[in-house]
């Protein structure tokens, strides 16, 4: 007899919706599009010919509908990887555990996860208004060690990037992870630049802002810049993809991260219109997923 995973560890509302997703499992469509912002979600949803169903609890906001023929189901995380943390464990509940019996189904049920973000570039080459595809996600929270990961991460390039860094063992030790490659085939163009996408818990001292604080390392950012192994360059900033990449990876889900580039933190440029950058990444994704 198999054990039941206990309430206190997969906790349920009491319609049978997972807690904080408050969603039903007939609710999700299998192609997922991630945004950071609740509101971005109906900036999508905008788009498709039907809407099947809408929730909300807290910051995450779900919108299933139709695009073109294909069930896509809209979910805003909110920010930072510790949301994402919530967000890949509730929706892989949804699919790979029977909520009724509270035990693993027999069956996997692969997802398809596309995060349409926001994010700062750090190189001059990719302009504010440009879409970063990310090839690679670099963690530098420690969401991903909370879990047996050491089979999926790019050891040596970790290695390269620690090193390169001078990266302070006071913090949780950068993880590398390969985003999905048949989402990549799908999503890529030569409107789109190949990118290593780094992932930060914090959006001022983690990113290397100053205000009133002094950082641990000033320098940090630079050399995030400068880093390149075998041409592999870190390309840009935000706080969701690597944590995104690497529970995907776990879980056995497929997962692309799609960066909108309003920011420049290498020439300090911000975009002059953000919100058409970030429209014309959604039409853009949409109709590279259908
Ligand atoms: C910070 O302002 C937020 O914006 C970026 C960052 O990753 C972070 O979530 O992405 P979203 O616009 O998708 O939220």
């Amino acid at each position: 007899m198999i054990k039941p995973i206990l309430p206190s560890e997969l906790i349920l509302n009491k319609d049978g919706s997972v807690y904080h997703l408050n969603l039903k499992p007939e609710q999700l469509a299998n192609t997922i599009i991630f945004v950071g912002d609740q509101d971005r979600v109906a900036k999508v949803a905008k788009h498709f010919d039907e809407i099947l169903f809408e929730t909300q609890k807290r910051e995450f906001k779900t919108i299933t509908g139709v695009f073109k023929g294909k069930k896509i189901s809209i979910i805003s995380t909110g920010i930072g990887p510790d949301n994402i943390d919530i967000v890949m464990n509730e929706l892989d509940a949804l699919v790979n555990i029977n909520l009724k019996t509270r035990t693993i189904k027999p069956e996997h049920t692969k997802l398809s996860i596309v995060r349409i973000g926001t994010s700062g570039s750090l190189q001059d080459y990719i302009p504010v208004d440009s879409f970063v595809l990310a090839s690679y996600g670099l963690g530098m929270d420690s969401t991903l060690h909370a879990y047996d990961c050491e089979h999926i991460l790019e050891t040596e390039i970790e290695d390269a990037f620690i090193k390169h860094t001078n990266w302070s063992n006071r913090k949780g030790r950068p993880y590398i992870v390969k985003g999905s490659k048949t989402l990549e085939n799908k999503l890529f163009s030569d409107n789109t630049f190949k990118g290593f996408t780094a992932t930060a818990n914090g959006f001022y001292g983690p990113q290397g802002r100053i205000l009133r604080l002094a950082l641990q390392d000033a320098t940090l950012n630079s050399k995030i810049d400068s880093f390149n192994f075998n041409d592999l360059k870190i390309t840009n900033l935000e706080m969701e993809t690597a944590a995104i990449y690497g529970l995907s990876k776990l879980l056995g889900h497929e997962a692309l991260s799609m960066n909108a580039i309003i920011a420049n933190r290498a020439n300090g440029t911000f975009s002059d219109n953000p919100n058409k950058t970030i429209e014309n990444l959604i039409t853009y994704t949409l109709n590279k997923l259908v």
